[in-house]
């Protein structure tokens, strides 16, 4: 096929354009069946289409004379969220076709729908020690004024050369004021091998900050670690935990047998923080991720209070499908004032979406489903509990 003529290119340029703008502009809705305890909706809320054209396209008909692609986007996901000058504002994980991950700015008026990039993915700065891929950030506006960004650090595992595939994974920290230009503090320091999933927590604790970590032996397997861990430090400018306690553990024959994580930052409520977080098994299909939910004490964030069985979101029709099947995620999620929250969940490691419940909701649904008590015989004695409270009304 010949080169487009001007003409030709013009008017695939606006047919591009105003598909663009249809999808990005496009009204989402709910999903009309619930458990009662969140919503989902229907559309994804960003995909790697809704990314700006002219990240990927160069619009100048002389150097571009077929108009095609010349970057392209592969998945738009693990977003970390905030509100953020009035607009639900994510930081999306946008990860190109050539497998690097770098974070980009969505916001939404009402928080489901009309996501729009800003003009430019954030640039992160770099430590002496540059970043193969960064992934994941966990957005935390602390009460010492900075929007902390939290995410991880990939780099190539330098004692295994040999092996392509080794990498080490560390908590790669920046902060910030307007979300545009960041200030890249060093990695944070923990003695626990590889580190993901580390979360800031929002409030100082005895004067300290405090973090969620996710100790693990390798960069894929927790090994012998794991289990979301807690430690103090005393600075974000040089964070070092020197110890780390496992808040909760993986457990065999429940949905974190293989491992799990922190989602995004606690969120403060009367009852205690609540939490969300992933867990993940194993299956002959692969690895399988679900959400879950928990409650910890208001005053020691690292005790576990209230925690119901099983998962809160597990993957559901075209989202169990993707680049990673099987997989639900988040690292974000908002709570406006009136209660109202909104969780923000990639799928299959390929596109985001959001459910909305409210605080109360969840706080509900924590205190008062009852726990995982191990077996099969254990369930049945929850259910006939229900049935019996039931049947006496
Ligand atoms: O592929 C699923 C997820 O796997 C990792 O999460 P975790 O460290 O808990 O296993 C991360 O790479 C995450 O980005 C990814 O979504």
């Amino acid at each position: 096929m010949s080169k487009l003529t001007i003409t030709e290119f013009e008017a695939k340029l606006t047919k591009l354009q105003s598909e663009h703008k249809a999808l990005i502009t496009k009204k989402n809705s709910e999903v009309h069946k619930s458990n009662g305890i969140y919503t989902r909706w229907c559309n994804p809320i960003v995909t790697n289409e809704h990314t700006p054209l002219n990240w990927r396209y160069d619009f100048n008909h002389k150097t571009n004379p077929f108009l095609m692609e010349r970057i392209g986007v592969n998945a738009a996901l693990n977003s970390g969220a905030i509100k953020f000058n009035g607009k639900y504002t994510i930081v999306v994980r946008v990860e190109g076709i050539d497998r690097k991950s770098y974070f980009a700015v969505a916001q939404s008026d009402n928080g489901v729908d009309n996501f729009e990039f800003w003009e430019r993915p954030i640039t992160m700065p770099e430590t002496k020690i540059p970043d193969t891929n960064i992934y994941d950030m966990r957005l935390v506006k602390h009460e010492d004024g900075y929007i902390y960004g939290l995410f991880c650090t990939e780099r190539k595992d330098k004692s295994n050369l040999k092996d392509t595939s080794a990498a080490e994974a560390q908590c790669g920290i920046a902060r910030t004021k307007d979300l545009v230009n960041w200030e890249r503090l060093p990695d944070l320091v923990t003695f626990s091998g590889q580190q993901r999933n580390v979360v800031l927590h929002p409030e100082f604790i005895d004067g300290r900050y405090g973090l969620y970590t996710r100790p693990q032996d390798g960069f894929i397997s927790v090994g012998g670690g794991g289990g979301i861990g807690f430690g103090l430090c005393d600075s974000m400018e040089k964070a070092i935990i020197h110890e780390e306690v496992i808040i909760d553990e993986k457990v065999y024959h429940t949905i974190t047998e293989v491992k799990n994580g922190q989602g995004p930052a606690p969120i403060k409520t009367p009852q205690g923080w609540l939490h969300l977080a992933h867990g993940v098994r194993n299956t002959a299909a692969g690895l399988r991720y679900v959400l879950y939910t928990f409650l910890t004490d208001l005053e020691k964030p690292w005790i576990i209070t209230h925690k119901p069985a099983g998962h809160l979101i597990a993957p559901e029709g075209e989202e169990r499908v993707g680049d990673v099947s099987n997989v639900v995620f988040s690292n974000g999620w908002i709570a406006d004032s009136n209660g109202d929250l909104f969780i923000y969940y990639a799928s299959s490691d390929t596109r985001m979406h959001v459910a909305t419940s409210t605080i109360d909701k969840l706080v509900d649904h924590c205190l008062n489903s009852p726990k995982d008590w191990l077996r099969s015989a254990t369930s049945v004695e929850s259910i006939n509990k229900l049935i019996d409270s039931n049947l006496a009304l």
